[in-house]
């Protein structure tokens, strides 16, 4: 029977940690059952406790862009960990490390490593705080970055797929500095940038939502964005956990030739283990300490196995950019094959693809913002979802989740992946219609 040793591992785990898991994302909430326990995994393919094999379309929330287990990642990590793991002092591969960010994206003048994608934008925030002295940030609903106070307002991802739009423990005090604008509509903005002249230190967003699904940004909503801050004298955070190094090796920004002023990064930059940065340019980040008064730290910020991990993955990146060619070819045959099916099967939807993170959005709308990406029907999602698992196809678990391919798929493992689809889709429009 399936998923029988993750049940026994789960009740295991929910004696210990709140809801057995360490991140919501991976707790099944919003489509049911149990969460699957994994093993091990190698390439695409992912293997449970139980030892059942899936295709994985969820590459640990992103990171995994060459494949889990990539070989230069594994003895990067070997080899720095008979070094010590960390020391908590500088290091050559930090400097390594930055040196390659600032050639894969050429306005990082400067950049700091931190943990994880919520500490580079909690830290990003505060350093335009700081730079301007400015109090209030807009974000958009839908977009998600991180567990920070500032952002759990009305935010996407976990938040959103467990339908609190803004979490308990978030004080008002803390709420009244975060606005809301409707992603895709630069009218929102200008009102919240009016209706707060002179007080809003910083636009944060996703340039390419993932969050609430995949959406991307509408032509011209990014650069009307630019021209804004810089009327406003506005600080632009792109968050790129999700898209940078991703969508190109300048991610969003070289996609669609937009640059902010700050940047911040997780996932991929870690190939797997925990590291996010942030950085832009020198004049702002010449704010933080210990050079400026805007005080951020971690100890083990940089250190130097996770260091050795994401310079093996981004290396990779660097001198290989057919990567994304590949990446691209691939993740544009499985979304011409599975539309295709979805007009088979006479199903309404929308579906977004940018590079190589794509969404199915089971509603007859067009999804262009967190309202239309709501109208989902997450009920169909959710037996779309389990009917994929029995068929070895492993999605991420929420309808507000962008699907992350690796490049370690092949076109046999899209095939499959499009045959399960088409048997899924068939079974689900059977049970959700009963
Ligand atoms: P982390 O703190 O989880 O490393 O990064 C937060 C974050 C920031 N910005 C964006 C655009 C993100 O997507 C994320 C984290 N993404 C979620 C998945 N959508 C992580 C999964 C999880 O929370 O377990």
């Amino acid at each position: 029977m399936l998923l029988n040793k993750s049940e026994f591992l789960f009740n295991r785990a929910q004696q210990f940690i709140p809801g057995g898991v360490n991140s919501p994302a991976r707790a099944f909430k919003s489509v049911g059952g149990i969460p699957v326990f994994f093993k091990k995994a190698k390439g695409s393919i992912i293997t449970d406790e139980d030892g059942n094999e899936f295709i994985d379309y969820v590459g640990s929330w992103g990171p995994m862009i060459l494949g889990h287990a990539y070989p230069p990642v594994v003895k990067a990590v070997q080899d720095a960990s008979f070094n010590s793991t960390s020391f908590g002092a500088p290091t050559e591969i930090e400097i390594q490390m930055a040196e390659l960010v600032q050639r894969m994206v050429p306005n990082i003048e400067k950049v700091r490593m931190v943990n994880s994608g919520t500490e580079a934008c909690m830290s990003a925030v505060r350093v335009a705080r700081g730079y301007t002295g400015k109090e209030k940030i807009i974000k958009f609903e839908g977009n998600y970055h991180g567990h920070g106070d500032a952002f759990l307002i009305k935010a996407g991802s976990g938040a959103l797929t467990l339908g609190q739009p803004s979490s308990p423990g978030v004080t008002k005090g803390t709420a009244k500095d975060t606005l809301n604008a409707d992603y895709n509509d630069l009218t929102s903005v200008e009102k919240l940038l009016k209706k707060n002249k002179d007080n809003v230190a910083a636009i944060i967003l996703e340039p390419v939502a993932g969050n609430m699904g995949c959406i991307p940004p509408e032509p011209g909503f990014l650069e009307g964005l630019r021209k804004l801050c810089d009327e406003h004298e506005t600080v632009l955070i792109f968050d790129e956990v999700m898209t940078g190094f991703r969508l190109a090796r300048g991610g969003a920004q070289e996609r669609f030739d937009v640059w902010a002023d700050l940047v911040t990064f997780g996932k991929i930059i870690g190939g797997g283990l925990p590291v996010g940065a942030f950085g832009g340019k020198e004049e702002i980040m010449n704010v933080v300490a210990p050079v400026g008064p805007v005080y951020q730290a971690g100890t083990l910020s940089g250190n130097p196995l996770a260091m050795s991990a994401g310079l093996a993955q981004l290396g990779a990146l660097e001198k290989h950019p057919e990567i994304y060619v590949e990446l691209e070819e691939k993740t544009e045959y499985l979304q011409k094959r599975l539309r295709l099916l979805l007009y088979e099967h006479e199903i309404d939807f929308d579906m977004h693809r940018v590079g190589s993170m794509v969404s199915i959005f089971f509603t007859s709308e067009s999804v262009k913002d967190f309202k239309t990406a709501n109208t989902t029907d997450q009920e169909f999602f959710r037996v779309f979802f389990h009917e994929m698992l029995k068929r070895g196809i492993y999605l991420p678990p929420s309808p507000f989740e962008s699907w992350f391919l690796g490049n370690s798929l092949t076109y046999e493992m899209l095939d499959k992946t499009i045959a399960a689809a088409d048997e899924a889709l068939g079974v689900t429009k059977l049970k959700v219609n009963e």
